[in-house]
């Protein structure tokens, strides 16, 4: 499991020291770190920016809102931030769709936290993003027009409960493994907000991981609706990672400019690997009968996911694609009083602010 402060009810545990949230508190050991090292102190004036942009990122240092960087470096961060950020906003919908039919009080209480933090990684990303130089309403506004994308995953439907555990151990899963990586990313506003995204989402693993664990330990009828939302979960979950890498459009430029730190195949690889031995503790049958260890390469061979199926989805048309965006718009909408208010009262409030300050 992720960290060492959780062990599965049978007391297996993680192998990997420190597991996951281990690598993140080692990344934010390096930023602290990297920040008392401290940098140069910017480019010299007759100095080549491209130069002094590469040195920074070479030296593991971070690149900060007010560094120059080529234009490239801070389209493909909006871009990707912003697909982050819009992705932790549509993704309360499947969620927040069983908050009323929760099985219980305390479930309906946890799942209402974590849909709630998903807005709060929402709103960091969104912050991060900013920095960039585009506002929160433009990136918001691209959304909702669909000229930029959200993560292909969230365009499934969660029917039944164990969805809900499905969507915690693959989805927030997969999540993870792509995550920890970015909170050593060279932005500094977004390496900083993944490493606080991280230390919560891999709570939300351990919810989903648990509420699988009890219905596979239940009724047959429980450990049938468990196995049936693993079945439906596990190849849109490997889908999360992106294109294969011969296909991947960004990848080489992103790694080389350390935004990415491994290649979408690798973290999917990392993934599979980890989610053997925990379907092993759950209980619940991988959907892939070719799964299995090959010795030589030390990991094992997976069945990959549908890849035009991944295309169609992003292009616009999943399950429900048409769905999420129609009740994100209407949200938006519904919205537009609570923001002119909050303008009206920051007016007020920055009104008095003058009128003291004379
Ligand atoms: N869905 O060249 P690449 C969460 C697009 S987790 C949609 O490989 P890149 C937590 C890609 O943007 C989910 N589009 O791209 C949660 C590009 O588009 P373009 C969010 C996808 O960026 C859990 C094109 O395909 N996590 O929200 C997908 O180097 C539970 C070519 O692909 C992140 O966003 C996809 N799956 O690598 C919340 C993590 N894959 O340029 C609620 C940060 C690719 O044609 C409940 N992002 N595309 O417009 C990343 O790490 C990267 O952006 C990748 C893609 C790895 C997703």
């Amino acid at each position: 499991m992720y960290g060492n402060d959780f062990s599965a009810p049978n007391g297996a545990q993680d192998e990997t020291p420190g597991g996951l949230l281990g690598e993140v508190e080692a990344a934010e050991a390096e930023l602290r770190a990297a920040a008392a090292r401290g940098r140069r102190g910017g480019p010299a004036p007759d100095e080549d920016l491209a130069a002094y942009f590469a040195e920074v990122v070479d030296a593991e240092q971070k690149i900060e809102p007010r560094d120059w960087m080529p234009d490239a470096y801070r389209r493909t961060l909006i871009r990707q931030i912003a697909q982050h950020a819009h992705s932790e906003i549509i993704g309360m919908q499947p969620e927040g769709n069983w908050i009323s039919r929760a099985p219980s009080l305390k479930r309906k209480a946890i799942l209402l936290a974590k849909v709630q933090d998903e807005a709060g990684h929402g709103l960091y990303l969104y912050a991060a993003a900013e920095t960039l130089g585009i506002s929160r309403d433009e990136l918001v506004q691209l959304l909702l027009d669909g000229r930029q994308k959200y993560s292909s995953i969230f365009n499934y439907p969660t029917l039944s409960w164990a969805d809900v555990g499905a969507i915690g151990w693959l989805v927030d899963g997969a999540a993870i493994v792509n995550q920890v990586p970015l909170c050593r990313c060279s932005y500094g506003p977004y390496a900083r907000a993944m490493i606080r995204v991280c230390k919560e989402e891999s709570f939300h693993q351990r919810q989903g991981y648990e509420i699988l664990h009890t219905l596979a330990h239940g009724t047959p009828a429980q450990h049938a609706m468990a196995q049936d939302a693993v079945d439906r979960w596990w190849y849109p979950s490997l889908a999360m990672f992106g294109p294969p890498d011969g296909d991947s459009t960004h990848s080489a430029q992103s790694m080389a400019w350390k935004i990415k730190r491994f290649s979408n195949d690798d973290l999917r690889q990392r993934f599979v690997d980890m989610c053997v031995q925990q379907a092993e503790i759950l209980g619940l049958r991988i959907p892939d009968a070719d799964l299995r260890w090959n010795d030589e390469r030390q990991a094992y061979d997976y069945t990959q996911p549908d890849y035009d199926e991944l295309m169609r989805v992003i292009s616009g048309d999943g399950p429900c694609n048409r769905e999420r965006i129609a009740n994100r718009r209407a949200a938006h909408a519904d919205g537009a009083w609570v923001r002119e208010a909050a303008v009206a009262y920051a007016a007020k409030r920055a009104g008095q602010k003058e009128t003291v300050a004379a």
